[in-house]
């Protein structure tokens, strides 16, 4: 409130300096625009990393500016927060948590189960299925209760299944049995009756064997009383996926009834890997016209299945994409210093 204030008065005052009397002067609330919180009617968030969360004065004012809600974008995973078997390493967690409450948004627990980014406690652990089964509670509950009254609701299980719908062979269905899934919600809601329970996967837009087998287990777990409360749609999409593909994905998840995230949101522009792309004029508006696409599906759906849409990550330089494949791309609604793209016009026509 104090910085609108001063700004108001700072534009003021430039405005009155600037100009004579016998000009109109504009009112200077148009400089002040509004961010995604203010104008969606579900929450609006991005994944964080620490570091720069810390670091980068840029990155923490577009934060406050846009956004209710935040996921760590990997400070929450297994091989970050428990790093050997008897250590747990909360200080970047928390540090985001202080930050969000300091705010007074939510935040998004990701991940608890995952077969990626396992420290080598776990990927050489020596043990029977009884000492699995406790490394496995121990992890969730520990984590869970840690956080508990302070993060709203976790990714439980991330990533089960293949794109054809069978159930993946990991270290924990591997040590565990195929119903490690299940035990994962039990566990977790164990350790936090109130937090809301995510199934958090990847590939529904391109994949319908995926789309089914994830809502045949939703329909397993009520059957047999397993608490699961949302489905996570991580939607790492690109520019040519089709509009029909997008929406069968957000409306297939659902018919679950459940809880919808958005979970991971990004728009690729160079899939092909094109060391020498540019991002022209079409490519951006190719892209604005995705994420329209994603939102307006979204916001269509009823009011209580909206859990909100997440970025993976703020700004195109801070993205997963171009460090993993090493290529130019511009997957998000923010550019490398964090002004608004076209395809940050895209998030609010689907908004309207
Ligand atoms: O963006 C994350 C990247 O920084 C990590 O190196 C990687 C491995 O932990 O995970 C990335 O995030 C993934 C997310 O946790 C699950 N869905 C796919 C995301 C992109 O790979």
């Amino acid at each position: 409130m104090k910085k609108n204030i001063l700004l108001y008065l700072s534009v003021t005052a430039i405005i009155t300096i600037c100009c004579s009397k016998h000009e109109v002067i504009p009112d200077p609330v148009v400089v002040e625009t509004k961010g995604l919180k203010e104008v969606s009617p579900f929450p609006f968030g991005a994944s964080l990393n620490i570091s720069l969360l810390k670091s980068r004065v840029l990155y923490q004012n577009v934060i406050r500016k846009e956004f209710n809600s935040v996921t760590a974008e990997n400070a929450m995973k297994i091989g970050s927060i428990h790093p050997s078997e008897n250590t747990y390493y909360w200080d970047d967690a928390d540090y985001l948590v202080t930050f969000a409450k300091s705010l007074n948004i939510r935040v998004h627990g990701h991940t608890l189960i995952w077969h990626n980014s396992l420290p080598s406690w776990v990927t050489g652990f020596q043990g029977d299925a009884a000492a699995w089964e406790d490394l496995f509670k121990t992890h969730i509950q520990t984590v869970v209760t840690h956080f508990k009254g302070s993060v709203t609701s976790w990714d439980v299980v991330n990533e089960a299944f293949n794109d054809d719908g069978t159930l993946r062979s990991t270290i924990w269905s591997q040590h565990l049995g195929n119903d490690y899934v299940a035990r994962a919600f039990q566990y977790a809601h164990l350790a936090d009756p109130d937090a809301l329970l995510f199934y958090n996967e990847y590939g529904h837009e391109y994949s319908s064997a995926k789309r089914t087998a994830v809502n045949n287990m939703v329909a397993d777990f009520k059957a047999r009383g397993i608490p699961v409360h949302g489905l996570g749609l991580q939607m790492h999409t690109n520019q040519n996926q089709t509009d029909a593909n997008l929406i069968e994905a957000i409306s297939t998840a659902a018919q679950t009834g459940l809880k919808i995230h958005i979970s991971e949101l990004d728009i690729s522009l160079n899939q092909a890997n094109n060391q020498s792309l540019v991002l022209t004029d079409a490519l951006s508006a190719l892209q604005a016209a995705k994420y329209k696409v994603i939102v307006k599906t979204f916001a269509a759906l009823p009011a209580a299945q909206r859990y909100g849409i997440t970025t993976w990550n703020v700004g195109d330089a801070d993205s997963w994409i171009r460090s993993t494949y090493n290529r130019p791309d511009w997957p998000l609604p923010f550019d490398d210093n964090y002004n608004r793209k076209p395809a940050y016009q895209g998030i609010l026509d689907g908004l309207n």
